[in-house]
């Protein structure tokens, strides 16, 4: 009886994430039709990822970051090509900025540095994004 209690409180601490998560993805159909059953949440709910600064094509073709790849990485997202956030445990979110701009400005200063980004994050087809309203480094310790 009571890994049952345990197993119903780790489900619904799973799904209230997952409700949330979902309802992040909600908010921004909004006005899409044949979206029923969960609410709208009408707070957009930012969060605030820590990782290095990666340019996504060196990173995801080559597995390339790190201090010894700065230069390319600088390269790579001054010339555009897609930058992202690659965290600790290694989970590659993709970053844009906010209001349908590109965030590679605002990332290239940090290049193959550890920063904390603050934004959106939200998860489609497969793929992690966070629209970036705010960076941060964090001090190398
Ligand atoms: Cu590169």
């Amino acid at each position: 009886m009571k890994y049952i209690k345990i197993a119903a409180f780790v489900f619904m601490a799973v799904f209230a994430t997952a409700a949330t998560t979902h309802a992040q993805a909600m908010k921004s159909m909004k006005g899409m039709k044949g979206m029923s059953g969960m609410s709208m949440s009408s707070k957009v709910k930012t969060t605030t990822i820590k990782g290095e600064v990666v340019d996504l094509a060196c990173y995801l073709s080559k597995g390339l970051h790190g201090k010894s790849h700065e230069q390319c990485a600088r390269a790579c997202i001054r010339g555009g090509l897609p930058v992202g956030i690659l965290t600790k445990s290694g989970e590659v979110y993709l970053a844009i900025g906010a209001n349908h701009k590109p965030a590679n400005s605002m990332l290239l200063p940090y290049a193959a540095k550890q920063v904390d980004v603050t934004g959106n994050v939200e998860r489609r087809g497969g793929v992690d994004i966070v629209a970036v309203s705010s960076v941060k480094p964090v001090s190398a310790k």
